[in-house]
């Protein structure tokens, strides 16, 4: 049986981690059978979170993870895909792995909003001095990351405008079909879910929402998907 090593749930969502929401819900779309385990990035081969065992075997990194899946059990999710939709799925990942990802750690660790309503959260689960002492270093990790990466140097209304660009653009890839490629969920549906759920449904407001025109359609979309894997997480009822 599969172990997957991941970051706490937190706020309503399996894990504080969009990658490991991500890779949980393509276990459960793919009905992989799996145990989790809580794991801390300073344990894991990469230093970051998820990994899995799977007996002897070791992997980390959610993708890597993914492809080792495949090979294991099968293209469960993405077995009928033309070399098109494979392409899609590829740069939609990419853009929401590599860009959005730093768009939501920007909203939740450094805009104040996302950050009072995190550091309360968090601080109410350890002695006030300690949690005080832990937001602050985990903000201040955060911002080195985020200046290294660059989305750290715009300003709160660039990296706004650069998370509606992305939202938007997933927006008119979905269109009006049920899920990004079509009528049954494939592995970027699962992306896409995590990456729309630790933005959107981690408890406070982001000013994203507003800026992009069919958020209603994603909302609709996220829920979609979150029906299909993660019941046992219950969403917020819709706006
Ligand atoms: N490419 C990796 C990214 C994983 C990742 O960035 N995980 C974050 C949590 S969301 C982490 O462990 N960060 C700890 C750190 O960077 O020190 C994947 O797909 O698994």
């Amino acid at each position: 049986m599969i172990i997957l090593y991941k970051a706490p749930p937190g706020f309503g969502l399996p894990s504080v981690s969009p990658f490991c929401v991500k890779l949980e819900a393509h276990l459960r779309l793919a009905e992989i059978e799996y145990q989790v385990k809580l794991g801390s990035p300073k344990n894991g081969p990469r230093n970051k979170v998820p990994w899995i065992e799977d007996g002897a075997t070791v992997v980390a990194d959610s993708q890597l993870i993914i492809e080792y899946l495949v090979e294991r059990y099968g293209d469960r999710l993405d077995g009928g895909l033309s070399a098109e939709q494979r392409a899609t799925a590829h740069v939609l990942r990419r853009m929401l792995e590599e860009g959005t990802y730093w768009v939501g750690g920007y909203e939740h660790w450094i805009a104040p909003r996302g950050f009072a309503h995190y550091s309360a959260a968090m601080r109410s689960k350890l002695p006030p001095l300690l949690g005080w002492w832990v937001m602050k270093s985990i903000r201040k990790a955060i911002r080195g990351q985020l200046d290294a990466q660059g989305t750290g140097r715009y300003s709160a209304a660039e990296i706004t405008a650069l998370g509606a660009a992305d939202f938007r653009a997933l927006a008119t890839i979905l269109g009006d079909k049920p899920f990004v490629l079509g009528d049954q969920p494939t592995s970027i549906d699962a992306v896409a879910c995590a990456f729309f759920a630790g933005i959107f449904w981690s408890g406070f407001d982001s000013p994203i929402r507003n800026a992009v025109e069919d958020f209603a359609l994603l909302e609709a979309y996220g829920r979609r998907i979150w029906q299909r894997c993660f019941t046992d997480y219950p969403l917020p009822a819709a706006p």
